[in-house]
């Protein structure tokens, strides 16, 4: 590759790892993607991105393969390195907490260490994807960098071993890593195994023809959600400071579970009327009668974060970072874009 500006991607196949190429690319940038399969990058993501052979390359890694993560960065020496990959479904976790840990935690602080291990830390700067849920359940409080952190599941404590380690390793050695505490941001590209993306497919299924009702959890959690491509333009601006901090990445407005299911539906041409009430709870179309959506105690979780409400001020004052994607605009787009595939 050329004498451009480099940066390393991991978790690429990932929502965040498409936009963030996009991005990157768009700026120039020779990126190099990892991923456990390089076969699963969807192309098609990139739109009419350039990514020919010079600008653009995928490895097959997996994060926690310490001799291979560390053979390519060596290699690679990259300006920026975003790490993106993670184990990042909050249930999987309480099913799987020792892989979350080695994924998450392990391997995140692996990589750290290799910076300062290959004498690297003057030049490569990097950013670590971390999240709201460090700071465990607020009960809707206003969180800022400085709230405190009670992690409540596996996931989150994964999250929050990465981020104790990283900023003793930036205290002790001067690495430039920046930890984005990111809330909740979806897009089309959001697996199905979160709920934005499960509402916007199951509204799609039913405009085909579908008669399964929705299943969900708890409808009244309430989530700050933003949208993806927003997230990653604030990943980039973090690393472009003169010194590493930390930045909350939020919109500072939640809406429950329930807001989503009915604006989404209601994207579609459907309003839906709640029925029943605790598990016997059902939303049925007001119009034709239909069942629509029904509850699943399968979905609660024992430890439920009831709402999550990001300050993103410091991220404004000091990046002149913004959420640019309204609430409204984010389920509609997801709406669509699950209508259209559809179709
Ligand atoms: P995704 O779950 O969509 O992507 C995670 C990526 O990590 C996937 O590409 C996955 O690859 C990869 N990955 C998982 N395990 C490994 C492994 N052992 N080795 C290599 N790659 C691996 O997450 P998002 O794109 O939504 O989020 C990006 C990051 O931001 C994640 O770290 C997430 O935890 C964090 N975050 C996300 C938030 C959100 O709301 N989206 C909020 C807060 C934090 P594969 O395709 O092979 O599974
Ligand atoms: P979250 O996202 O756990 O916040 O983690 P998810 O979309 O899974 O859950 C959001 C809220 O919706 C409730 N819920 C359901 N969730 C799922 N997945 N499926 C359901 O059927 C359902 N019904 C209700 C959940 O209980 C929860 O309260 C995401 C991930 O991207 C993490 O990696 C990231 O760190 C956090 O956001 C910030």
């Amino acid at each position: 590759m050329t004498d451009r500006r480099s940066a390393l991607v991991t978790g690429v196949t990932g929502q965040d790892g498409a936009y963030l190429v996009e991005l990157l690319l768009g700026k120039g940038y020779a990126v190099h993607g990892i991923a456990r399969d390089v076969a699963a990058f969807d192309y098609s993501r990139l739109g009419n991105t350039r990514y020919d052979a010079g600008e653009f390359r995928l490895y097959n890694c997996d994060i926690t393969d310490e001799a291979g993560l560390r053979k390519l960065v060596a290699a690679i020496r990259p300006d920026e390195i975003y790490n993106l990959a993670a184990q990042s479904h909050v249930p999987t976790s309480l099913a799987d907490p020792r892989r979350t840990m080695e994924i998450n935690a392990t391997a995140a602080v692996s990589l750290l260490r290799m910076i300062v291990d290959l004498e690297f830390q003057e030049h490569t700067r990097l950013f670590q994807a971390s999240s709201s849920e460090v700071f465990g359940d607020a009960s809707g409080a206003v969180l800022t960098e400085s709230s405190p952190m009670r992690p409540c599941n596996p996931y989150a404590e994964s999250r929050y071993q990465a981020y104790v380690a990283s900023t003793r390793l930036r205290a002790e050695t001067g690495l430039f890593v920046v930890n984005g505490f990111l809330f909740n941001h979806e897009s089309p590209y959001r697996s199905a195994a979160f709920v934005t993306r499960k509402i916007s497919l199951a509204v799609a299924s039913r405009a085909r023809g579908g008669r399964a009702p929705l299943r969900l959890g708890n409808l009244d959690v309430r989530r700050d959600w933003g949208h993806a491509r927003d997230y990653v333009a604030g990943m980039w601006l973090s690393l472009q400071r003169d010194q590493p901090d930390d930045y909350i990445f939020a919109t500072g407005e939640n809406h429950s579970v329930r807001e989503f299911v009915e604006f989404a539906f209601a994207t579609a041409g459907r309003r839906i009327r709640w029925q029943g009430a605790g598990l016997h709870e059902a939303g049925h179309d007001a119009e034709t009668a239909e069942r629509l959506v029904e509850i699943d105690p399968a979905f609660f979780r024992p430890h439920e974060i009831s709402a999550t409400l990001g300050d993103a001020s410091k991220a404004l004052q000091e990046l002149e970072w913004r959420p640019r994607t309204t609430f409204e605009e984010l389920v509609r787009e997801m709406v669509i874009s699950d209508l259209d595939r559809t179709r």
